[in-house]
C-alpha cells in the first residue's frame, strides 16, 4: 500500500516510518510510504506555500498552487488512491474507517499548515477530508500519522500474528479488556486467576465479559452501535442481578439510603 505525505515538514513523516511496525512493514514491502515536501512544488526564489488570508484575519493559509502541483506529482505514482484532507472539518476517523482505508491500494494524505489550505484544494482535489478528533492541531502530519498507523496494521502481514488486530478495541463496537503480564503480584495487586487456569474457553469468556463492562461503563454509546448478542446480553442479566442484590442487601441492612434515594 503507497503512503504519500504532502507536507513542509517530511523530516516529522520519515521518523514515524522508520520505527516499529511502520518500519518493519516497510521493510516486508506492505507499505510503501513516502513525503512530497510541498515547497519543492512552489514558484520563485521563496518558495513560497502561504499568504495572508483573503478578507483579512490572523494567520495564514497554504497557497492553492504548491498544492496542485504536488497533488499532481501523487496522482501519477499512486494513480488510484483517494486524496485525503487532514482537517477539524472532516468526517470523524475511526476503525471501521481503518478498515474501508485499508482496502484502497494507497493513499495520499495532504497535511495542512498555519490556518488551513486554500479551500479550491478541497472542492478540485480532494475525495475525503477526515478528522481524528474535535482539537485543533499545529498541522495535520500527527493526524495523518495517526491515520496510516491504524491503516498499516490491519494489512495482512503487518503485525506478528494475524488475529492480534482481530483482538482489537472497537474491532466490534466493545472496548478491549484488561491485560496482563508477570509479575503475578506487583505493589500488592494480583491478576484475575482464570488467567492463569490455562482453560482458553474460560479465559475467552472472561476476556469477553471484562471488555463487556469496561464498554458498559466508559463507552455505552459503543453499546448502540452492535446489538448484544446472547452471550452479552446474559451477562448483563447477570450482572443486573447482582446489582438489585446489592441495593436489597443495602436497604435491608438499613444503611443504604431509603428507597427513592433521600
Ligand atoms: C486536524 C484534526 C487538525 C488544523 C489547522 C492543521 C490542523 C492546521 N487534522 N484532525 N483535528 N489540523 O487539527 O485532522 O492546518
Amino acid at each position: 500500500m503507497k503512503f504519500i505525505a504532502l507536507t513542509i515538514f517530511p523530516e516529522l513523516l520519515q521518523a514515524f516510518w522508520d520505527n516499529g511496525i511502520m518500519r518493519r512493514a516497510s521493510a516486508g514491502g506492505i507499505i510503501e510510504p513516502s513525503a512530497l515536501n510541498v515547497r519543492d512544488y512552489a514558484q520563485g526564489r521563496h518558495k513560497v506555500t502561504d499568504d495572508r488570508p483573503y478578507g483579512g484575519g490572523c494567520g495564514m493559509v497554504m497557497k492553492p498552487e504548491p498544492l496542485a502541483a504536488a497533488i499532481g506529482a501523487a496522482r501519477r505514482t499512486a494513480p488510484g488512491a483517494p486524496v485525503i484532507l487532514l482537517s477539524p472539518q472532516g468526517r470523524r476517523f475511526d476503525q471501521p474507517m481503518a478498515k474501508e482505508l485499508a482496502r484502497c491500494e494507497g493513499l495520499i494524505l495532504i497535511c495542512g499548515r498555519y490556518e488551513g489550505i486554500d479551500e479550491r484544494i478541497s472542492e478540485q482535489f480532494v475525495d475525503l477530508e477526515v478528522s481524528i478528533g474535535d482539537f485543533v492541531l499545529t498541522g495535520g502530519e500527527l493526524a495523518a500519522m495517526a491515520v496510516m498507523d491504524a491503516v498499516t496494521r490491519l494489512l495482512p502481514g503487518a503485525l506478528g500474528n494475524e488475529d492480534s488486530a482481530d483482538q482489537d478495541s472497537f474491532r466490534n463496537q466493545r472496548l478491549d479488556c484488561g491485560h496482563y503480564t508477570r509479575p503475578p503480584e506487583f505493589e500488592g495487586r494480583t491478576i484475575p486467576q482464570v488467567l492463569l487456569t490455562g482453560h482458553h474457553e474460560l479465559i475467552a469468556r472472561w476476556r469477553r465479559a471484562d471488555g463487556l463492562m469496561r464498554t458498559l461503563v466508559r463507552r455505552p454509546d459503543l453499546l448502540q452501535l452492535k446489538p448484544l448478542d446472547g452471550e452479552e446480553i446474559g451477562l448483563l442479566e447477570k450482572w443486573r442481578g447482582e446489582i438489585d442484590k446489592l441495593i436489597r442487601s443495602q436497604r435491608d441492612s438499613g444503611s443504604g439510603p431509603s428507597p427513592g434515594g433521600g
